[in-house]
């Protein structure tokens, strides 16, 4: 391709809208123009990056026995009014209707989709496993669709569902998946991990998330420091050792200390000069049942899912200044469980060890003291409801946890008879009993795969792509288009590549050299060869990784060679 004709239009300037630096490079480099918001147009560049994507997912896919299928993306809403999901989902599934007032949604995943279809055609267990995907768009209505590619409305996902006869099969196909999605990861070059993650209130089943390594991720991924143990979780779901932590302190006699206007954990740890370890938090929350206070040593923060499961709820929100005055009798700020009435308190089993500790008194400017847990109030449910910090033990083996920040690219579950119960996909075994087939679905965001592909790998000039991602592998620059011979050699270094099967873009637009060179390091070109005077009286050029931006010199002789060996190597 000769770069005068791909139409990548560059741009100097950083756009206003695009705040994380995949937004910013897929734009400045060419490679995505905003349609609407959070809907893009993929030019040339990223239907490339798409497409080699696309085929890594799909070969692995493949190779695990997935066959390629492609449903619709407009979807009947009685299929999801069937699974019960119509009215679960509010206003993030896109909903249209036909000519004839039949409501329709716009697909936001498939799993009616597909159990309608194995339903009618799966009613043996001679006809599972079964692994059926498909790589499309989905849809979905994001409040605030932002960071370019890595939350937009119109995404590109591969979707693919698992069908057993039971949970000895289901595991066989996730631990397929766990596989396929690490060589798939790999494959593109990318930092990642898989994560244990928490599979919502339904609970139960196991969940992994590929994560992308990159600082700018919103996911935060605890990991262990022994690389035997291999222990990692996203901080939703991150766990603790069992908490044995006997203090040999004596306990004092409960009493109550003004502490006026201090509300929060460090306004009172100030004000007592004591440290906010000695503090017991009381954090009241409603659910659609009652109202619960959460209690959590001062130091940590409590973690809502965690909550939300031990409670087996479907709403948890912070309760309002109402509820607060109503239950504790004073503002918010000054609540605690001594004395508390008309709520169920959760506390987390680091608070049980506590002694002498600090809590609310629910009355306004007031705080206890020497609160001791069980003589002084009792605990409803004790369970671990808090958030996991880096330095913390590992569950698994006691080492360290480190800490990480993520991009979600993929995800797998085990769904179970949910999908399969609801809709009716049963099949007959052998001795002609009816049973629910067993379902797993699985999840990678291509599109997102591609920002945060770019999100990983970059510099203050540009992308810097992964060779098994990147939409050419090489640019071939001739320094002076006005030097004949450098334009005529360039040309030929490129045909022979071109010939090699290597991915090439000649640049002999007749601009600066730098102009050129600026523009190679921004779209990402995994490596750059120079043709410069010296190529011509030396018949040497220079080759330069993008990543390493260290030059060395190469004969023209043999250059394929040479440049097929160096692109494995990126
Ligand atoms: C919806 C809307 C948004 C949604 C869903 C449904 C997320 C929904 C979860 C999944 C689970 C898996 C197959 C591939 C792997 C992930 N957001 N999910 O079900 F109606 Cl509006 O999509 N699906």
């Amino acid at each position: 391709m000769r770069a005068k004709e791909l139409f990548s239009p560059t741009l100097r300037e950083v756009p206003a809208e695009a705040e994380v630096v995949s937004h910013q490079l897929l734009l400045r480099a060419g490679f995505i123009r905003r349609t609407a918001a959070g809907v893009y147009t993929y030019l040339p560049l990223a239907i490339r990056v798409l497409k080699k994507i696309e085929q890594i997912v799909r070969e692995e896919m493949d190779h695990q026995g997935g066959q390629e299928i492609m449903m619709p993306i407009i979807q009947p809403a009685e299929l999801w009014q069937e699974s019960g999901r119509w009215d679960v989902y509010g206003p993030e599934l896109f909903r249209l209707k036909d000519r004839h007032d039949r409501d329709f949604a716009l697909g936001p995943t498939h799993e009616e989709v597909i159990t309608t279809l194995v339903r009618g055609e799966v009613n043996s267990y001679k006809q599972m496993p079964l692994l059926l995907y498909q790589i499309q768009n989905k849809y979905r209505d994001e409040r605030r669709p932002r960071f370019g590619l890595l939350r937009g409305r119109e995404f590109i996902m591969k979707d693919l569902y698992s069908f057993d006869r039971d949970a000895a099969g289901l595991e066989v196909s996730y631990r397929k998946m766990h596989e396929a999605y690490t060589s798939i990861f790999k494959r593109c070059g990318l930092l990642f991990r898989p994560v244990e993650a928490d599979s919502g209130a339904i609970g139960g089943s196991d969940t992994h998330e590929f994560m992308v390594l990159a600082d700018s991720g919103e996911a935060i991924v605890l990991y262990c420091n022994n690389q035997a143990c291999g222990y990692a979780a996203n901080n939703e779901k991150a766990t603790l050792p069992a908490e044995e932590n006997i203090s040999g302190e004596t306990l004092k006699p409960l009493i109550r200390a003004a502490t006026p206007g201090c509300r929060t954990v460090e306004e009172v740890a100030q004000f007592l000069r004591i440290s906010p370890q000695t503090i017991i938090k009381t954090i009241l929350y409603e659910t659609e049942k009652e109202v619960v206070a959460a209690l959590v040593r001062g130091d940590r923060e409590i973690n809502e899912i965690k909550l939300l499961n031990t409670l087996g709820c479907l709403r948890l929100e912070l309760a309002g200044a109402k509820t607060v005055q109503q239950i504790t009798g004073a503002a918010v700020g000054f609540a605690g469980p001594v004395g508390l009435k008309g709520c169920t308190i959760v506390a987390d089993p680091e608070v049980l060890a506590m002694v002498n500790a600090v809590t609310g008194s629910n009355t306004d400017d007031t705080h206890c003291l020497n609160v001791n847990p069980t003589r002084d109030f009792e605990v409803n449910i004790t369970k671990d409801i808090r958030m996991v910090q880096a330095g913390e033990p590992c569950p698994h083996c006691g080492s360290q946890l480190l800490e990480a920040k993520g991009i979600e690219v993929g995800q797998i579950f085990k769904l179970g008879d949910k999908y399969s119960k609801a809709l009716g996909a049963t099949y007959l075994d052998e001795s002609g009993h009816s049973l629910p087939i067993i379902m797993g679905c699985y999840g990678i965001g291509v599109s997102r795969t591609m920002a945060a592909a770019i999100e990983q790998n970059h510099d203050n000039n540009g992308i810097i792509w992964p060779a098994a991602i990147a939409p050419f592998q090489v640019v071939v620059i001739p320094v002076s288009t006005k030097d004949e011979k450098q334009v005529a050699l360039a040309r030929e270094l490129y045909q022979r590549l071109l010939e090699a099967g290597i991915e090439t873009v000649i640049d002999d637009r007749p601009e600066r050299a730098g102009v050129k060179f600026k523009d190679a390091d921004l779209i990402g070109y995994p490596l750059r060869i120079t043709i410069g005077s010296k190529a011509v009286s030396e018949n040497r050029v220079e080759l330069q990784p993008r990543r390493t931006g260290e030059v060395t010199l190469a004969p023209t002789q043999n250059l394929e060679k040479i440049v097929l060996e160096m692109l494995t190597a990126l």
